[in-house]
Parts: C-alpha cells; structure tokens; sequence
C-alpha cells in the first residue's frame, strides 16, 4: 500500500507541478455533453472523435484491473515575450495593417506568424510520457511489487479536462480549459490509471460567475454561451487540425496565428497565475518559440524535409501543405508586399492546396494596398 500524500510527493519530485486522485468510471453528465457536442457536428473533421464513446467505453472495459487514476498537471507557460498584436475582435484587417504587423519598409524580420503557447518548446506527448515513466519506476520501487498502469497524454480516449476537475486540479472554464488556481489555463493534462488503491481527492468546485472576456474576445466567436466550442471555427482547430479548405469569411480573422491560437487563454483574468514552467523542455528555446518566419517555411520542398524539420516539436502536427497554406492567410494578412515575390513563386508549388492559398494572399496583399489607399492615404 502507498499513501495518496505519498504519490504526490513522488509526482511533485518527478517535476509534476499539480497531482490529483479520482476514480477509473465514466462521468454520464460530462460524456453526455461530449455526444452533444459531436452529433452537432461541432468537432468539425476529427474523425477520432467519431467513436470516442465507443472508444472509451472499450477502453475502460479493457482495465477492469484498475481502482484509480491519477491525473497529473505540467504548467507549460514560458514568459517570452511575443511580438506583433494579436487578431482583435471587430478589427477589420483588410483596411487596418497596423494593427496586426508593425510595419517595417525594407525588412522581412516581422513577416512572422504567431505559435500558441503550448508548441513553443519540444513535444509534450514525448516530454510527459518520459517523465510519466518515472513516476511508474518510481511507484513501482515504492510499493514493492508489480503494478499495472496505463498512461495518457491526449491521445487517449479519455475526457482529460473532466478527470482533472473531478481529482481537485481546477475547474472547467467557460474557454473550456481546465483553469487551475495555482497555474491558470496553462497546464498540460496526463493520467496514471493505476490498481492501486488511492483516496480519490474531493472535485474542485468553481466557475468564471459573471466573466465573459473569452467568449467575447474570441476573433471568431468560437465559443458557445454555455461553455463548448465550435471546433469548426475555432483557430487553433483552423491552423492545425483542419486539412482543407478554411472558409474565406474566417481567413482575416486568423490574424497572425500561423499555428493554433490563445486568445482565449490569453484574455482569462486567471492567466495572471501564470508562472514561469521548470520543465526547460518545454521552453521556447528548446523549440521554435513563439514565431515561424513564414518566408522560411517556403523553402521546405518536400513532406519528408518537413516532418524532419518539426519532428521534435508540436507543429509537426499539420503537415507541410497545411503550414503553408496557414503561412499564405497570415502574410494575406499581414498585406506586406515584399511577400509577393515569395508567393508567387509558390504558385508553382507541387500541392494544389498551398498554389491555391498563395494566389489567395497575392490578390489580398493587392486588395489591402488599395484598402491603404483609400482609407490611409498618409501611410503609403
Ligand atoms: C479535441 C481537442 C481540441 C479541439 C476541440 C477543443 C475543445 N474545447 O473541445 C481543438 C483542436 C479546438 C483544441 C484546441 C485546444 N486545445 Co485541445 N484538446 C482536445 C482533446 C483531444 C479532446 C477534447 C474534448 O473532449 N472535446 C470535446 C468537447 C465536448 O469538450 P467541451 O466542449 O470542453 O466539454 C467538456 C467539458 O467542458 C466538460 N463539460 C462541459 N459541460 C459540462 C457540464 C457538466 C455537468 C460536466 C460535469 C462537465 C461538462 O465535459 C465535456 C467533455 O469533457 C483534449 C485531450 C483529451 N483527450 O481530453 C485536448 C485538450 C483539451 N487541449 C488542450 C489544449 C492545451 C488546447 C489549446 C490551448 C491548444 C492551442 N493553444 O491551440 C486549444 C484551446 C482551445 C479551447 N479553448 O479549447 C489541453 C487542455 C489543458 C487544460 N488545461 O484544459 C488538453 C486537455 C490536452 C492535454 N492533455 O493537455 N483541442
């Protein structure tokens, strides 16, 4: 036998920076709200989610051994700073560059696009499983004896933000992140569903109340009154899970975002728990931080010269057509000309989709200089 207290204090040595105990059983409210959700189509082209009841519940019935999950949080925040502005709401881009690029004549250095946060450093899929390894070693020795475990990091069909609420870590924000008191919405997720016997931790009670900063800041309305999202207009969804076409109306809307989006992260009163992370893996110079400089990304040719390039890193996620053509929407919004020479040439770009989206920027960066013109004369 091991003590709750005891797992904490081996997690919390391990570099967990948040550990929790709750029971390995469905939740009927939450995976109600789940199917809800999904027959409405709001989880857009993610097939995986298409069985996830059926998935989980196979996935339960397979652990009949297990008695507790212990759901653990990573905080992933990293302080650098970010430049450019973000992708206002009510903004309308094609009449107001200054607002998402400052506006340096002659240089390439801004033609950047924004990363979100949670890719800036190295994979957390790898970077959590190692260390969930050493919590299994760890427990293992302790308690003396063989132990069954099953892990998750994400990919599991598992409700991980419900699990963590009900093993005390924070509550369900109305962004729908788990936000923790301690952390804010900056904690990555992971679970132990282990046979030991563990005093499951009582569920933390708390709500947002009155605030509406995330529904109302979202650029893309994205998220619901009664606290889900429509993945399908969602720009992290947009930039890094959807494969095809995004919607023309959506496009200026995704501002400088080039790889899936915080604002609504960004906007939460509880950002301001935000601590520096201790996990230097997770930082943004262990990976490509906080930018992409777009021109660069067009020099990568092929999909096997791409995978290398991100393999370490979260963006490895999209492929190479679907980087690019976020990379052509955000310098489309950017309206600097000096990018024109590059998109032209990636109008000979083997995918159809990338030659589509650059041919799309070139008329936009054109449209917007007519947009200065007319409503900036000073600033041509
Ligand atoms: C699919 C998915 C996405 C989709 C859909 C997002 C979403 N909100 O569902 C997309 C691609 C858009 C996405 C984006 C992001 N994601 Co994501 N995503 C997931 C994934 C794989 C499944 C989420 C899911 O089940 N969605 C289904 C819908 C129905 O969930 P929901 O609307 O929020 O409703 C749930 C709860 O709110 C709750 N609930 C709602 N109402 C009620 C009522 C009652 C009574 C109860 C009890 C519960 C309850 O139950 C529902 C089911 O769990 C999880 C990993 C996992 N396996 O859980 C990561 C996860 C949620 N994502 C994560 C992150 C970090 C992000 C991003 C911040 C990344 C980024 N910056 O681009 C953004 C945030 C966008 C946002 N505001 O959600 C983290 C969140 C960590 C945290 N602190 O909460 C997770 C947990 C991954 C991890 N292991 O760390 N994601």
């Amino acid at each position: 036998m091991i003590a709750k207290e005891r797992v904490k204090a081996l997690a919390q040595e391990i570099g967990f920076h948040a550990c929790g105990v709750t029971l390995p059983k469905s939740i009927p409210e939450a995976e109600e709200t789940f199917e809800a959700w999904r027959k409405q189509g709001k989880h857009g082209e993610m097939k995986y989610l298409e069985d996830y009841q059926v998935r989980r519940k196979q996935f339960w019935g397979r652990f009949s051994q297990a008695r507790s999950v212990i759901v653990l949080g990573v905080n992933y925040f990293s302080s650098q700073t970010v430049p450019g502005t973000v992708a206002k709401k009510g903004t309308d881009y094609s009449l107001s560059p200054f607002s998402v690029a400052r506006n340096v004549p002659g240089t390439d250095s801004n033609l950047t696009g924004r990363i979100a946060r949670y890719a800036w450093g190295r994979d957390y899929h790898q970077v959590i499983s190692e260390r969930l390894e050493l919590l299994k070693t760890r427990l293992r020795q302790e308690v003396g004896r063989e132990l069954f475990f099953e892990s998750a990091v994400d990919t599991k069909p598992l409700l991980e933000r419900t699990l963590a609420q009900r093993a005390g870590l924070g509550f369900m924000g109305k962004q729908t992140q788990l936000l923790s008191l301690q952390f804010g919405p900056w904690l990555f997720l992971a679970e132990l569903i282990t046979d030991l016997e563990l005093e499951p931790d009582q569920p933390f009670q708390g709500s947002c109340g009155t605030c509406r900063l995330c529904i109302d800041e979202c650029p893309t309305d994205a998220i619901d009154e009664s606290g889900t999202i429509d993945a399908r207009i969602c720009i992290a969804y947009l930039t890094i899970e959807h494969k095809g076409e995004i919607p023309e109306a959506l496009r200026p809307k995704i501002g400088n975002w080039v790889f899936g989006c915080d604002e609504c992260l960004n906007v939460c009163p509880y950002t301001a728990k935000q601590k520096e992370t201790s996990w230097e893996e997770l930082k943004a110079q262990e990976g490509f931080g906080p930018e992409l400089h777009l021109l660069e990304l067009f020099e990568i040719k092929s999909n096997g010269a791409y995978e290398k390039h991100f393999s370490e890193s979260p963006i490895s996620r999209a492929n190479r057509k679907q980087l690019l053509r976020n990379a052509c929407v955000v310098l489309g919004n950017l309206g600097r000309e000096e990018a024109t020479p590059y998109l032209k040439k990636a109008l000979e770009d083997s995918s159809d989709l990338v030659r589509e989206y650059a041919e799309w920027a070139i008329k936009r960066i054109q449209e917007r200089k007519k947009g200065i013109n007319l409503f900036h004369p000073s600033s041509v």
